[in-house]
């Protein structure tokens, strides 16, 4: 079966890598409201998150970024004065040398993407979501923050009161992107944040439509267990913006969107709650760690869709 797998960074990029184990076709539709620009360089983090870990070159213990890295460039910026709360690896800042040099050529991000990870072996597509430029805000007590301010300067440490997507209602769709959705027999919501990763991608032009209108089985996997987040200020953020900080509360946000909502056995309880709502309700443990969890979650994932591998 074609999977498309819509993603965030590392719930996304684990959740991807299973599937790509069970050999089955794959697509990656990646948020890019993450994206940054520092030292002049253009870093897309949850595309690179699903990267390296579709190459096998992802550093397991952070999630991000690569494994056996060294920092002898970022050291010297700070000696230049620059920033270094941003933590760019000397192997990781080829990546952004070399994106941000074809996006300034005139590339679009989604054939720099192709042509990056046909370079690191990846034979899953990803796709980022469009090709223009997203900006998640948040809005917290201590005033407008850009992504990356509050997620790794401030350490997701502020309140969030309110999202905004900056560029969103102007983005189109990546080439690819709506297809990938129409085409796939298998659509899953990876267990990523619905606020900073999921809805800036169902937001861009045309693909909550192509998720609502696809004949693909549709399936979510909650990234809130026990009523936490698996990593993360996914909690903190339903929580301040008003939603129940539980599987039920994310299952709310995606009514309509898909057939199936898959929970962590620790959240048995909820299911006929979950199933009021109109969903399928599957209970399994949905904690991937190392690769033989994610192949199990993501085959577990293929049966239910009616798609056994
Ligand atoms: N996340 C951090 O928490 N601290 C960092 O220093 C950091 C550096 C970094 C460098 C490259 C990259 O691709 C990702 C990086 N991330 C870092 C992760 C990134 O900020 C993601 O946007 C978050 O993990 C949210 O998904
Ligand atoms: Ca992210």
């Amino acid at each position: 079966p074609r999977v498309t797998v819509l993603a965030g960074g590392v719930g996304g990029a684990r959740l991807a890598h299973g599937f790509a184990l069970t050999g089955t076709p794959l697509d990656v539709v990646v948020n890019v409201g993450d994206d940054t620009e520092l030292h002049g360089l253009w870093i897309s983090p949850d595309l690179d998150t699903v990267m390296y870990t579709l190459a096998g070159l992802n550093d397991e213990e952070r999630g991000w970024g690569l494994r056996g890295e060294s920092y002898a460039t970022l050291t010297q910026l700070g000696v230049l004065g620059e920033d270094t709360w941003f933590t760019l690896g000397d192997k990781d800042l080829a990546t952004h040398v070399a994106r941000t040099a074809r996006l300034r050529a005139g590339v679009p991000l989604s054939t720099v993407t192709a042509q990056l990870t046909a370079s690191l072996g990846v034979t899953a597509r990803l796709l980022p979501v469009t090709d223009d430029p997203v900006a998640t805000v948040l809005d917290t007590p201590s005033g407008r923050l850009a992504f990356q301010e509050y997620f790794v300067r401030r350490h997701h440490a502020d309140a969030v009161l309110g999202i905004t997507y900056e560029g969103l209602e102007a983005a189109r769709p990546a080439p690819g992107v709506l297809a990938s959705v129409a085409d796939a027999d298998v659509v899953v919501i990876a267990p990523s944040n619905p606020f900073l990763s999921v809805l800036p991608v169902l937001g861009v032009a045309g693909v909550r439509e192509a998720v609502t209108t696809t004949t693909a089985r549709r399936v979510a996997v909650s990234p809130i267990v026990g009523g936490q987040a698996i990593k993360g200020p996914a909690a903190q953020i339903l929580e301040t913006l008003g939603h129940e900080v539980s599987a039920l509360g994310v299952a709310r946000l995606y009514t309509g969107l898909v057939d199936v909502m898959v929970v962590d056995d620790a959240d048995a309880a909820l299911e006929p709650a979950i199933r009021d709502l109109g969903f399928e309700v599957v209970v399994t443990d949905t904690i991937m760690g190392g690769p033989d969890g994610r192949e199990r979650l993501a085959r577990e994932l293929l049966a239910l869709a009616g798609h056994p591998q």
